[in-house]
């Protein structure tokens, strides 16, 4: 491995010569785009405590209607990827948006993805593709690229979420854009986590209606009653050091449930602490409930209830439940599957 040559070695001239004819040598900056081992990172794991961003949110209901904002959102922008750039980590964005009651959010669709994970209040609803989705606290729901999305609120206090979009890398790829509509004709009927997939394994026997716009995605809301159930379930049955985790998949394919973003959610048992396997995704976690510390590539992150974390790609990631009393739940989004089906995804010793 011999030193690499650096732009100054290069006569002036030549440069000069270089750039006039859009040019540039690989060399000086091959080590930077190539490092040895481990890709350089500049997302910085990071902390957002909700009992900071809450009023922040709430303040911005006080200064900003609804229809002023379209979307009253506050961004959890990783300060190591410049705040500007509104990325949680290269290619996650996370914020937090805000609806009060009577308000609504208008219909749209767009060429990135969304998901909603709901962190505080009754009421709010997601209408996706006419389907009427309710908006409990832990519940997930899916706004896939393309598919027409609008919220609403019929509750009474205020209602929070955090929004998941793919959107650093759409925008990246200068493939981002959103259309509006009129507002949807709402079906009449419960969601389909309550009719067509209420239980795991079975599902309807001849199969989703292909015709459907939607059938690529046949369950958009997943309930946290049912997780936090299954949650329970599996950690009586899972060896100690081992995860009790469960993944929100596509309950016709077993697939993840979205192209490039992955959802997951983890229990620590009381007392637990637990290394997650490092891999070349990077990640966020929201805390559902529980309170615990986060070590991640060496620093050490206190959360709570409805805190977020940014972990950056090939982190090690120790997570500590700081009770011994009571479970913490952490629900996590990744870029796993976009790196398993654009063939770089690893997952290390
Ligand atoms: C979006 O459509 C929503 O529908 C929220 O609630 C946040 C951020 C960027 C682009 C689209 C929503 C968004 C967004």
């Amino acid at each position: 491995m011999s030193e690499l040559g650096t732009l100054e070695d290069l006569p002036l001239d030549y440069r000069q010569g270089l750039t006039a004819r859009n040019l540039v040598p690989l060399w000086p900056a091959l080590r930077a785009a190539l490092p040895y081992g481990i890709p350089s990172r500049r997302t910085a794991p990071t902390l957002w405590r909700y009992q900071d961003v809450r009023p922040q949110l709430l303040e911005a209901g006080r200064l900003t209607p609804i229809e002023k904002a379209e979307r009253r959102v506050l961004v959890l922008a990783n300060p190591g990827l410049g705040l500007e750039n509104m990325q949680a980590t290269p290619s996650i964005y996370i914020g937090m948006q805000l609806i009060l009651p009577g308000e609504t959010a208008s219909n749209h669709r767009h060429s990135p993805s969304a998901v909603r994970f709901v962190v505080e209040g009754e009421g709010g609803f997601t209408v996706v593709e006419g389907e009427k989705c309710p908006m409990e606290p832990g519940d997930l729901i899916l706004t896939p690229s393309g598919l027409w999305h609008e919220h609403g609120h019929a509750g009474t206090a205020p209602v929070v979420w955090m929004d998941a979009l793919d959107l650093p890398l759409i925008y990246g790829l200068e493939a981002s854009y959103c259309t509006e509509g009129a507002p949807q004709a709402i079906r009449n009927e419960p969601d389909s986590s309550q009719t067509r997939y209420r239980r795991a394994g079975l599902v309807p026997w001849r199969g989703r209606a292909q015709a459907q716009a939607w059938a690529d995605y046949p369950l958009v809301r997943f309930p946290w009653r049912e997780a936090k159930a299954a949650l329970a379930d599996l950690a009586g049955v899972t060896a100690h050091g081992e995860a009790v985790r469960l993944a929100y998949v596509n309950p016709e394919t077993g697939a993840d449930c979205m192209p490039i973003l992955g959802f997951s959610v983890l229990q620590l048992r009381p007392g637990e602490s637990l290394r997650l396997p490092r891999h070349s995704a990077s990640s966020v976690l929201n805390v559902v409930d529980g309170a615990g510390t986060a070590l991640i590539d060496g620093v050490s992150l206190p959360f709570e209830q409805a805190d977020t974390l940014a972990v950056p790609t090939h982190a090690e990631v120790r997570l500590e439940n700081a009770s011994s009393t009571r479970p913490a739940h952490l629900f996590v989004v990744d870029d796993a599957p976009m790196q398993k089906k654009l063939g770089f995804y690893e997952v290390f010793a």
